[in-house]
């Protein structure tokens, strides 16, 4: 088998750049590892930027998206006592989207038959080959193997797919910081417990109050990595949720059976060698943030936007500046966000080595950032995500 590119997973990254290259014509192909249901159904990211509905808008695949997604104008940091809104539009000018990454998935893979976009599921064993010389991807399906010739291969594979591992160690720049919780989530179909995300740095901690409709709430709070789901019954998590959110939310947290409930790691990690040879890497394959932004779909969805930019302008005139240039321009950006989630993360949570002085830094910039527009238009204007 040829195509030009082949592109390695079928997340977000994957899915939205296979999109982006069929709507110019160029022939793609996406490998994924798991099953159809199984990418649908996984929960994730919940917060949209501008970068990312525009480019849904761009391609045609915006119908449910603008009938089911929610507008936020706004968003809350509280200090345990009181909520600081971070009033979006009034500063920016701009909103961002409630839509899930599920959501978006799902209409990005619904769109593909009809667009001539091919997703391979359960493609196993994917390999990268000769990325200095004439590119290819092995693969097995059902028992048989295949090869795929082609012009570029784009690495969508997440943090654990194999095409970031393909570059050799000797080339490689990364930089990470792990942080020692993560966060519990909860889904469940319950109203939420305020009309806008609530980020809270209280006395018993990190929690956030987010959504996914009117009528679905998605709970988070920060636990040690020593914690297992098992650690967690619902009527447990929903008492601490509770404590947490009954003081400072307009409506108190409504109880229901949890949808899903999972702990996610925070990390932090640049691997700056995004290009080696004709391989491209995107999204979390690259870099992960912490969640505390919501940045890391939307850097995934900026990536692919330089991406697909770079290669349809190599396929429409010879012009390879753009993929010369792809990884300097997306680490620009990359690097921002980076620094934005990493500072809400600092901001929010309790860390295990920090005293009593550590916190009260924490509530001094927390009352300052609710007395100094200065401070809010920062805040938003990162939250909001930086022009592409
Ligand atoms: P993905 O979504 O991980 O997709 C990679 C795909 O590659 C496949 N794959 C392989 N395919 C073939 N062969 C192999 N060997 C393969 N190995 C892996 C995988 O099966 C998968 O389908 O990466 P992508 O496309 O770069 O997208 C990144 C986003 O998914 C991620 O950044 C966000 O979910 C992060 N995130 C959030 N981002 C936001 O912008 N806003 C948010 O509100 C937000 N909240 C979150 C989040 C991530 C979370 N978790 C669980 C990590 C909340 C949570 C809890
Ligand atoms: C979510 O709704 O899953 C969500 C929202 C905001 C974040 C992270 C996750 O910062």
């Amino acid at each position: 088998m040829k195509t030009k590119v082949a592109i390695i997973g079928s997340g977000p990254s994957g899915l939205l750049l296979g999109h982006l290259l069929r709507a110019a014509g160029i022939e793609c192909i996406i490998l994924e590892r798991q099953t159809r249901d199984y990418v649908e159904s996984r929960i994730r990211a919940g917060v949209l930027e501008t970068v990312t509905t525009d480019l849904m808008r761009q391609l045609g695949v915006d119908q449910r998206m603008n009938e089911e997604g929610l507008i936020e104008e706004g968003f809350n940091l509280a200090d345990g006592e009181r909520l600081i809104r971070i009033d979006i539009t009034r500063l920016t000018g701009k909103h961002v989207m409630v839509y899930g990454q599920t959501e978006l998935t799902r209409d990005l893979i619904a769109a593909a038959p009809d667009r001539g976009l091919e997703i391979v599921f359960e493609a196993k064993d994917v390999a990268l080959h000769d990325l200095e010389g004439s590119p290819s991807v092995s693969y097995s399906k059902d028992g048989i193997s295949h090869r795929i010739e082609c012009d570029f291969i784009a690495g969508c594979d997440g943090f654990h797919g194999p095409s970031r591992k393909a570059i050799p160690a000797h080339l490689v720049r990364e930089y990470e910081r792990e942080y020692p919780f993560g966060w519990l989530g909860v889904l469940a179909d319950v109203p939420p417990c305020h009309p806008e995300l609530i980020y809270s740095n209280g006395p018993r901690g990190f929690a956030l109050a987010s959504m996914r409709s009117a009528t679905r709430s998605r709970y988070y709070i920060q636990v040690p990595l020593t914690e297992k789901v098992e650690d967690w019954p619902e009527e447990r998590l929903w008492d601490e949720l509770a404590l947490r959110f009954d003081p400072i939310s307009e409506r108190g947290v409504t109880r229901g059976p949890a949808l899903e409930m999972s702990i996610a790691p925070l990390r932090s990690y640049v691997f700056e060698t995004m290009q080696h040879g004709r391989l491209f890497l995107a999204g979390d394959s690259a870099h992960i943030v912490p969640p505390t932004g919501a940045k890391g779909l939307n850097l995934a969805a900026s990536d692919v936007a330089y991406l697909s930019d770079a290669l349809i302008a190599h396929y429409r005139g010879g012009d390879d500046a753009g993929l010369n240039g792809y990884a300097a321009r997306a680490l620009s950006r990359i690097w921002k966000a980076e620094r934005f989630s990493w500072y809400l993360t600092k901001l929010m949570h309790r860390f295990p080595e920090d005293g009593a002085f550590e916190h009260r830094m924490q509530l001094a910039e927390l009352d300052y950032v609710a007395s100094s527009e200065a401070m809010q238009t920062v805040i938003a204007e990162n939250y909001v995500g930086l022009p592409l």
